[in-house]
């Protein structure tokens, strides 16, 4: 579904077909209690800041509420050429003008998202065991979110996930995997020598006080990680 297709200096970009996408540094928007116009003008701010992978993650609103959004940050990410991914909907997707889907174990089957999509949209997986991670590759996901790595304060139904565990499931498929949960430029340490293409974080950006310059820092930090280590 995906193929490695260049290396340049730190960073791996990668294609589903015609995609390219970088998960150097993928930013997880949440909307909640932000009013729209501040909300798209922190997400603009990150974009410019260096975010590589945009996910737009509503789990309040109405179908029609969410595509109305995902049109309006589909707009600005498209701007910036960095690709964006709804969260848990297919439809949305494909109506948004949005480049892919993140799903999770209790969102629609990897395999029965490929057969709509087809080959041209990017498929993200939740996972968080070696026997999820395998199944979701093998059903044709692009790239895996593995975590919580630490507790977060992001409203999400979630276990904590061990960095072997983590380390395990990287070694276990042959696509990205990015490590995600309570992750912020002062605690990526422990993803060190870990095979991971990156890191997801929600609130390191979103409630920062100027998302574009975490977004910078952070992007420094994952970069670094990704080329300093041995194995
Ligand atoms: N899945 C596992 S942890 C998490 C998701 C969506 C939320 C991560 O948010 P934050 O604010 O970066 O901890
Ligand atoms: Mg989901």
């Amino acid at each position: 579904m995906k193929t490695k297709v260049f290396s340049l200096f730190l960073t791996t970009i990668y294609t589903c077909d015609t995609m390219k996408f970088d998960s150097t540094l993928y930013f997880i928007t949440d909307s909640t209690g932000l009013f729209e116009e501040t909300f798209l003008s922190k997400v603009e701010s990150a974009l410019k800041g260096g975010v590589t992978l945009l996910q737009l993650r509503e789990k309040e609103r109405s179908t029609r509420e969410y595509i109305h959004l995902a049109k309006k940050v589909h707009g600005i990410s498209d701007e910036y050429g960095v690709p964006l991914i709804i969260d848990d909907r297919v439809d949305v997707t494909m109506v948004s003008g949005a480049e892919g889907v993140h799903l999770g174990q209790s969102d629609m089957p990897v395999s029965d998202a490929r057969r709509i999509l087809g080959n041209q949209y990017i498929i993200g997986a939740t996972t968080k065991t070696v026997e999820q991670a395998t199944e979701a590759y093998s059903q044709g996901a692009d790239y895996l979110g593995v975590g919580a790595i630490y507790p977060t304060t992001t409203k999400v139904k979630t276990v904590l996930t061990s960095v072997e565990t983590l380390d395990a499931i990287c070694r276990s498929v042959p696509i990205p995997v990015n490590a995600i949960g309570g992750l912020n430029k002062d605690n990526c340490h422990v993803l060190q020598n870990i095979p991971i293409s990156g890191i997801c974080v929600v609130s390191a950006i979103m409630k920062a006080e100027d998302p574009g310059k975490e977004a910078g820092i952070l992007l420094d930090v994952s970069k670094h990680l990704l080329s300093s280590r041995k194995i």
